[in-house]
Formats: structure tokens, sequence, C-alpha cells
């Protein structure tokens, strides 16, 4: 009984049960196993975050971000009043993070592959994209850039995951998901 003392006053010099010794060695091979199935995941997973990432400063950062919503901007968002960017298929996307916003509101094709930029201009975010539950930690300083091809098409939520300060809950952006102009 663990409540009362070992017997001996050198136990650890004592036989390991074969109870033990078969979790030990359960425990031991599912180690293993989870081990492997990290290669496993890489090669054939379908949501392996960006292995693509640069060093940049935040100010750069913002400029390059600010030039591409100018370029594309075709409206600006009823929900969010961010500018929407609707990029040529197959370009660089860019989205920043920044106190308190995901910005700007993207209007992507479906079936189409982007290569999006994210970074954070001030502290550590989490681009989380909603509903599908796809996420990424934003840190300032440094650019992810992850190749993304959407396959729904529809509304969807950006929200901060990593609280951020008193505006978190109001860090909320979003990406439309429209048909291929090539389709129509
Ligand atoms: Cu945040």
């Amino acid at each position: 009984m663990a409540i009362h003392p070992p017997e001996a006053r050198v136990w650890w010099n004592e036989r390991i049960e074969r109870g033990e010794l078969i979790w030990i060695a359960i425990a031991f091979l599912w180690g293993v196993v989870m081990f492997s199935m990290m290669v496993y995941w890489h090669l054939e997973g379908r949501q392996n975050l960006s292995t693509e990432a640069y060093r940049i400063s935040p100010d750069t950062f913002a400029e390059r971000t600010e030039k591409f919503a100018e370029k594309f901007k075709v409206r600006e968002d009823g929900d969010t009043g961010y500018p929407v960017a609707r990029p040529p298929a197959g370009g660089d996307v860019y989205m920043l993070g920044r106190l308190w916003q995901w910005w700007p509101v993207l209007e992507l094709e479906k079936g189409q592959t982007y290569r999006l930029h994210l970074s954070s201009l001030d502290w550590q975010h989490g681009f989380s994209l909603q509903p599908v539950n796809i996420n990424i930690q934003v840190h300032p300083g440094v650019e992810h850039v992850i190749t993304l091809t959407p396959t729904e098409k529809g509304t969807f939520g950006v929200v901060c995951n990593e609280f951020c300060g008193l505006g978190h809950h109001t860090m909320v952006g979003r990406i439309y998901v429209v048909d291929s102009a090539k389709t129509k």
C-alpha cells in the first residue's frame, strides 16, 4: 500500500513487478509509434504547416500589405469596414495581424492556389481560420508563407486565438471564397 513506507530501506534495488514492466513497454512502444507518425503525417497529412518562413521587419511587412491592399482593393467590407482585396488567382496574398485586426479582408477564388504571407506588426497573435480550424502562430519579425488552395465557397472567419490584450475578442478578419472567374 502506498501509504506505508517500503519494507526495505533500499527499495530501489528490488525487481520491478511484471505488470509495471508491461506498462512501461506499452508506453515506450506507443511513443515510438507516435514519433514515426510525425514523419507519416508530414508526408501524407493535408494540413501541414508552412515550411517557408523569412525574417522581415514589421515596417516592411506593413508596407507590402498596404501596397497589396491598395492595388487589389475591390470594395469596402460591409462587416468590418476593411478593404477587400481580390488578388489575381495564383498570386501572392498578404494579411497582417496587429492590435486588434486581421487586415485586409481577402477574396479568393475556389480551386486556385495562392501564397498567403502572414506576419504580425506588434505582438504574438494566433491565426485561426474558422470553421475549418486551421491554425498558425504569427510572430512579429517572421513572415510565414502558406500555400493555400480554397476547396469550398463561402465566408470564412479569421479569429485570434492567442490572447493579445483588451481587444483580443474583437480581432476578427474575413476571407471570402468565390467561384473561379475562369469557370463562370
Ligand atoms: Cu491577437
